[in-house]
């Protein structure tokens, strides 16, 4: 093995993209392993690498973590963006969580039934525009940094950014009544390790298609 952390999902974004975003932003480069056949699931359950016979599976410094949030938290305590002291981390969690909802919608979103989608396609618009972003423009205008928590880039920045990129491809104009949002996009765009993985041939993964939704529904089929 070459060291790097290794990542066993689908080729597609799902609960692994929050994962990919974080070890990219730490500047951290990871090997992926894609799962295009049941056949190939199920042989790595059977070698007992999946805990709850689920993925993501990160395999990082001797252990095949699973969980999303295990691995999420892991890797941000190691890599130094889980702030400074509990209370810091107690916020980082609060605001991550926060993220992680919203995020659930855009998540099952392409699974919902073509009859479902305008009503969903409302509910992230309207969860998006009266409960999380207005928690974050508020945050950072009381501040006046240029990250959330701390003064200090964290994962909660991280989780921001990817949020707010993923539900502007849905709701364009979505930032329109947010100003600090806005700059803070801008801001964590520059980054230099968001900036790369930010351009294309990154392993950042495309929005969901039809051909995702149907392997994701031929993998995990009962
Ligand atoms: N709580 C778990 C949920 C993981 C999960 O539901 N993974 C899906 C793929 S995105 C899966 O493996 N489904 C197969 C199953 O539950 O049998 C996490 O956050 O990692």
């Amino acid at each position: 093995m070459s060291g790097k952390p290794r990542l066993t999902y689908l080729n597609g974004r799902g609960r692994m993209e929050s994962i990919r975003w974080l070890l990219a932003a730490a500047g951290v480069e990871f090997e992926e392993i894609f799962l295009e056949t049941k056949e190939q699931y199920e042989k790595i359950i059977k070698d007992g690498s999946l805990m709850f016979q689920q993925v993501p599976l990160v395999e990082i410094d001797g252990m095949k973590i699973v969980q999303t949030r295990a691995i999420l938290s892991y890797v941000a305590g190691k890599y130094n963006l889980y702030g400074k002291d509990l209370k810091e981390r107690a916020l980082i969690d609060m605001y991550v969580e926060g993220i992680i909802d919203l995020m659930q919608m855009i998540l099952m979103f392409p699974f919902s039934p073509p009859e479902a989608k305008e009503k969903n396609l409302d509910s992230i618009k309207e969860r998006a525009t009266n409960r999380y972003f207005p928690v974050f423009e508020k945050v950072l205008k009381q501040h006046g940094q240029d990250f959330l928590v701390g003064n200090k880039f964290s994962w909660a920045d991280v989780q921001l950014i990817e949020a707010i990129l993923a539900v502007e491809e849905k709701v364009p104009a979505v930032l329109s009544g947010f100003p600090q949002l806005q700059a803070f996009k801008i801001r964590m765009s520059n980054m230099p390790t968001i900036k790369k993985f930010l351009q294309p041939g990154s392993p950042r993964k495309p929005p969901p298609d039809e051909h995702y939704v149907e392997t994701v529904l031929k993998i995990f089929s009962k």
